[in-house]
């Protein structure tokens, strides 16, 4: 039961083991999973019939129609699958407790969907699709809820004569398809000296296939945003990324409404990759792309928090297979709450948890939180915090008591698991 602990570093409320998926795990020192986020493991909206996000996964899946589709993966991985073993270095920020979730020591919630790249490449599939869940420590707004979902694809041919034929062939394709479409992409140089060939690859070879990669990922955002916006051209841009397990490597931008919406990263699949996965002879690409930056789009979904509502007026909205444009029902009002405090000396709290904290006390009520304001005293040299609390629902109005009870909750919660001092 998950009622009586609290969060992250407070280790000794936790229970000494937590039951996931069935399964048990010991607690630890590294423990940061909090009961909001452990209610969210098994839901899975990317294959509820009709979600939403699960509409977009089958549209995507039936654009690339011979890749096979992975999509019930378990979240629980090592942190050697989910770094490690892509390549990132021990310092990479994502690994810290403020950025992640772990279940203890060895075990964690995926941060990206690419932690399952090298068990799907063992299997020796050259094209890939895998969607699932992942969980991130971040901010509270309208487009960041710490879990997410992404979809990885991922392509490989023979690095030879023969797969470099294939490649020409398919680029010759995909270009013809889409020189005939309203589509304007702003396009970089394939390889250069900062976005570089790897050294083991063939620069021809590596080329082609970076190649093939925006010629693929153009016709799917074609695909994805092309008839929503008929008459003004479709408008992709493609940046210079780093990633340490693809080089080069992309970001990919589309300009939808007004904005460039970022959308997924990519690049040519480093060596290293492969060898670990057993794979010998081969050169591909891999991309990995957030589910609902898409649909919040195609779909007008406002707010990131809708995707988990089960509300009939949210869901009976969507029907399987079909990209509808979303009404929303009346926006009910919206009331704030300030905080401030002193924060512990020694062990000063994070942005993170200070979110991770109001996510648990307040769920989905909470629609954002901002830190207004912050000093240092000029005698005592304590530091001063002040969060600005925004609750509201999406589907009734608050009282004023339920308010002040959740901000009630938020502040004991404050003061007994992080021992900080309310100003
Ligand atoms: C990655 O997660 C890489 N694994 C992508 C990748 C795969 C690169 C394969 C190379 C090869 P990034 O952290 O940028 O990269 O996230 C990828 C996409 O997920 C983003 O472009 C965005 O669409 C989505 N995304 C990231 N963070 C959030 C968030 N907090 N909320 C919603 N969507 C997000
Ligand atoms: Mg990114």
């Amino acid at each position: 039961s998950f009622s009586d602990f609290s969060i992250a570093r407070a280790p000794s409320k936790y229970p000494p083991s937590l039951k996931i998926l069935g399964e048990h795990h010991l607690t630890d020192e590294f423990t940061n999973v909090t009961p909001a986020i452990l209610s969210k493991v098994d839901l899975e909206l990317h294959t509820q019939d009709g979600h939403p996000l699960s509409t977009l996964r089958s549209i995507i899946e039936s654009h690339y129609p011979d890749f096979s589709h992975h999509s019930s993966l378990s979240p629980i991985v090592s942190p050697w699958k989910n770094f490690d073993e892509l390549s990132f270095p021990w310092d990479h920020p994502g690994r810290s407790m403020t950025d992640s979730y772990y279940i203890n020591k060895s075990l964690m919630l995926r941060t990206h969907t690419s932690a399952h790249e090298i068990e799907v490449f063992r299997k020796g599939e050259d094209k890939w699709l895998l969607t699932a869940d992942v969980y991130r420590r971040d901010e509270i707004d309208a487009s960041h809820y710490p879990v997410f979902h992404q979809m990885e694809g991922a392509r490989l041919y023979s690095a030879d004569a023969s797969g470099m034929e294939e490649v020409k062939e398919d680029n010759e394709r995909l270009s013809q398809h889409l020189e005939r479409s309203n589509i304007v992409i702003e396009d970089i140089p394939h390889i250069s000296p900062t976005n570089p060939v790897q050294p083991t690859h063939d620069p021809a070879h590596s080329e082609l296939i970076a190649k093939n990669l925006k010629l693929s990922l153009n016709s799917l955002l074609l695909r994805l945003f092309g008839s929503a916006n008929s008459e003004e051209p479709l408008r992709v841009r493609w940046i210079e990324a780093y990633f340490p397990f693809t080089s080069p490597s992309f970001e990919v931008e589309v300009f939808f409404r007004g904005k460039w919406l970022e959308i997924l990263g990519c690049g040519v699949v480093i060596d290293s990759t492969l060898d670990t996965a057993n794979v010998q002879g081969k050169i591909g690409w891999a991309f990995g792309l957030g589910l609902e930056r898409i649909a919040m789009i195609l779909y007008s979904i406002p707010d990131i928090r809708l995707f988990w509502s089960t509300d009939a007026r949210f869901l009976s909205q969507f029907e399987a297979g079909k990209i509808t444009t979303f009404k929303p029902y009346s926006k009910y009002p919206s009331c704030y709450k300030d905080v401030s405090f002193w924060n512990p000396e020694g062990a000063p709290l994070h942005d993170n948890d200070f979110c991770d904290l109001v996510r648990d006390v307040a769920g989905d009520l909470v629609e954002d939180v901002k830190m207004i304001d912050s000093f240092v005293h000029p005698k005592s040299n304590r530091s001063s915090l002040c969060y600005r609390i925004n609750y509201r629902s999406m589907d009734r109005s608050l009282s004023n008591e339920e308010i002040n009870e959740l901000q009630k909750n938020v502040v004991s919660r404050l003061t007994d698991t992080f021992g900080v001092e309310i100003r």
